[in-house]
Order: C-alpha cells, then sequence, then structure tokens
C-alpha cells in the first residue's frame, strides 16, 4: 500500500472513531490525582513528534545500546522492570498519520504520559506545542504528565525556563493533575532515571504533589531584597545557611539580568538544591527546594505568589514563609527534614 493510501485509510478511520466518540460519556474533569497503594504495574505512553527521541529513550531504559533506532512504524509496546514494578511502555510513532490514527487510544488507556520534544529544534517547536496541548486533552485527567525536554547534549539545546515559556507550560497552573519537566538526554543517559523516578514516584504515590521549600527570596526588579525566609526548625536552617546567603546571591544577579524583561524563569543548581527564579513585573521570587521535587510545580506556585504579591503590595513585607504556607498549605512543604 503506497503512503496515500495508507494515510487515506488512517483518514478514514480516524473520521469513523471521531463519530464514536462523540457519543462517549467525557471524563470527569475534577478528579484529584490519587495514587493506588500496592498496585505494581503500570502503562506510560511516550508522546512527540517524529525524531524527538521516544524509541531512543526505551532503548536507553532497556539497556539496548547496540540496536540501531529507526523511525517507529505504528507502535512499539516494550516491558520495562524497574524497582520491582512492570511498565508497559507504549512506544508511538511520532510522525502525523500515526498521531491521527493512534495516539488518542494509547493516550486514554496510559497511567501516566512523557511528552518529549527535540529541545534542539527551534523550527518545529510550534508545531510540537500545538500537538502537546492538543492530545494532553485525551489523557486520564488525573494521570501524571512528564514533559522531557530531550537532546539536552546538543549545544544549541534550549534549556528549560525557555522550553517553559515556548510551550507554555504555566498553563498547568490552573490543573489539577501532577505534572513536571525535566530536560534528558536519551543518548548519553544524562537526566533520563531521575525522569522516570519521578513518575514512578507519582504513580506509587511516594512523592507527595508537594514542594519542599527551604528558603525564599523576594527581590525588587533593582535587586534590592524585599523579603526573606529560612522555612523549617532552626536546626534545619543551620544546615542551610550556607546556602542561604548563597540564594541572596544569585537573586539580585537574576534581578539585574531579568531587569529587562517583564517576566522571566530560571532555574539553577545549587550544592545539591535548585534554585528556580521567577520574575513577573515589580519583583523576583527565588526559592530553593530538593532537586526531587517538581521544579515547574515551584515555578507555578512562586508565579501566582508574585500575581498575589503585586495586587495586595501592602502586604509584601509579611513574613515570606506565611505567604506561602497560608496561600499554599496544600501545595508547599516548609523547610527541609535534615
Ligand atoms: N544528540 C542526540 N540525539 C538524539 C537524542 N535522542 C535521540 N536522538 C537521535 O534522534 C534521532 C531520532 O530518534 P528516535 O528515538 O528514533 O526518535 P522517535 O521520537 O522515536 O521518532 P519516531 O519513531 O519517528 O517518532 C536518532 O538519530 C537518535 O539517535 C539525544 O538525546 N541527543
Ligand atoms: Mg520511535
Amino acid at each position: 500500500m503506497s503512503f496515500y493510501e495508507f494515510r487515506k485509510r488512517i483518514l478514514q478511520e480516524k473520521k469513523k472513531r471521531e463519530k464514536l466518540d462523540s457519543k462517549r460519556p467525557s471524563p470527569k474533569r475534577d478528579e484529584a490525582y490519587k495514587p493506588e497503594v500496592g498496585r505494581t504495574k503500570f502503562s506510560i505512553a511516550l508522546l512527540g513528534l517524529e525524531r524527538a527521541g521516544k524509541t531512543s529513550l526505551v532503548k536507553k531504559l532497556l539497556k539496548k545500546d547496540d540496536i540501531v533506532v529507526r523511525p517507529t512504524y505504528g507502535v512499539n509496546i516494550e516491558s520495562y522492570q524497574y524497582r520491582d514494578l512492570n511498565f508497559t511502555c507504549f512506544d508511538l510513532g511520532g510522525h502525523q498519520p500515526f498521531r491521527l490514527s493512534l495516539w488518542k487510544k494509547f493516550i486514554e488507556r496510559a497511567d501516566g504520559v512523557m511528552y518529549l520534544v527535540d529541545s534542539a529544534d527551534i523550527a518545529r517547536f510550534q508545531e510540537s506545542k500545538q500537538t502537546f496541548w492538543h492530545y494532553i486533552n485525551f489523557a486520564k485527567p488525573s494521570s501524571p504528565v512528564l514533559f522531557l525536554a530531550n537532546k539536552g547534549d546538543l549545544p544549541n539545546s534550549k534549556d528549560l525556563s525557555e522550553i517553559n515559556l515556548e510551550f507554555e507550560l504555566d498553563k498547568f497552573l490552573r490543573n489539577l493533575r501532577p505534572f513536571n519537566v525535566q530536560k534528558i538526554s536519551a543518548l548519553t543517559g544524562q537526566g533520563v532515571y531521575e525522569a522516570w523516578d519521578w513518575m514512578v514516584n507519582v504513580l506509587c504515590g511516594a512523592t507527595q504533589w508537594k514542594v519542599n521549600i527551604g528558603a525564599s527570596v523576594l527581590s525588587d526588579i533593582e535587586g534590592k531584597i524585599v523579603s526573606e525566609a529560612i522555612f523549617g526548625n532552626p536546626n534545619a536552617q543551620a544546615v542551610i545557611a550556607n546556602d542561604y546567603k548563597k540564594l541572596k546571591e544569585l537573586t539580585k544577579l537574576f534581578a539585574i539580568e531579568a531587569k529587562d524583561s517583564i517576566q522571566s524563569v530560571k532555574l539553577e543548581g545549587l550544592y545539591k538544591k535548585h534554585v528556580s527564579h521567577v520574575k513577573r513585573g515589580a519583583y523576583c521570587l527565588s526559592v530553593m527546594i530538593d532537586p526531587i521535587d517538581p521544579v515547574t510545580r515551584a515555578q507555578q506556585i512562586q508565579i501566582r505568589i508574585l500575581e498575589f504579591l503585586s495586587r495586595n503590595p501592602l502586604e509584601v513585607d509579611q513574613d515570606l514563609e506565611k505567604v506561602f504556607l497560608s496561600k499554599f498549605p496544600l501545595e508547599v512543604e516548609g523547610g527541609y527534614s535534615s
């Protein structure tokens, strides 16, 4: 069968399926994610345009380094065992005919979704963004979604903050599902296991859907510190005292760097911790979080706090820890346990 005949056939099938789908009840949108304790089998759908690196990721996980990757025709279904758990990976072909004919039914079945983008292929960001936002609607309302900026080994790959802005990932702000963004390289393996761990932890309920914030600094756009806080008990505070000093310096530098942009986000590493900076309008807010926590979640919370502060300027000199914990008690864990 020629490619065009094949395409014609799947478009016909797609029309038939859409007719059937329109008769099905739509899923509830208000169910929060609840992990099922004791469950050991999960399915993960791997999505992304062709050449994003889905098959390479599966190959890396399965340690099949000797296999040459070829474009996926249809879907590869692979079993992967990790930490006594069994995963069925739906490695879907990214070419458009497969997106149209196959993606929806696999996404609907999957317990978790991973979306890969080639973070060096700027020319296809728009297409990838539209594809992501279109197909993510078919995921179960509560299933975790992990957005993977792949090909992080390439020198021209975009960093996480640029990917966040390009793909408008802030929109997950109003969404109940667990969501995270990570940078990986399916070729070198960089970040691959950390990414898988996040998905596994969310599916098994090991990671609460919370962000553990160790310290926070609010500055104005000149870099002048307006409010600051180290979270948690005095012991934990002593442990991070040095990092906290560094956090203040980094916040100032970020404020100066981001001065001319209306909004900006950046993620930096600090000894075994992450620092996430967010700038909106007149303020910059930085937080120090554990690398295991979802960075995107931290940034979403920061953006909401900045929006809150710009509506309520009189409360700016309030204790920052109180602002976090009173506005986001179910989402923010104050202080590190160490
Ligand atoms: N430099 C670099 N190349 C990568 C990386 N991941 C994948 N590639 C290359 O990108 C090309 C496409 O990779 P695939 O794994 O086949 O991509 P795919 O998303 O499965 O593509 P389809 O099956 O067509 O949907 C291959 O040449 C890979 O070697 C990466 O992290 N870094
Ligand atoms: Mg493939």
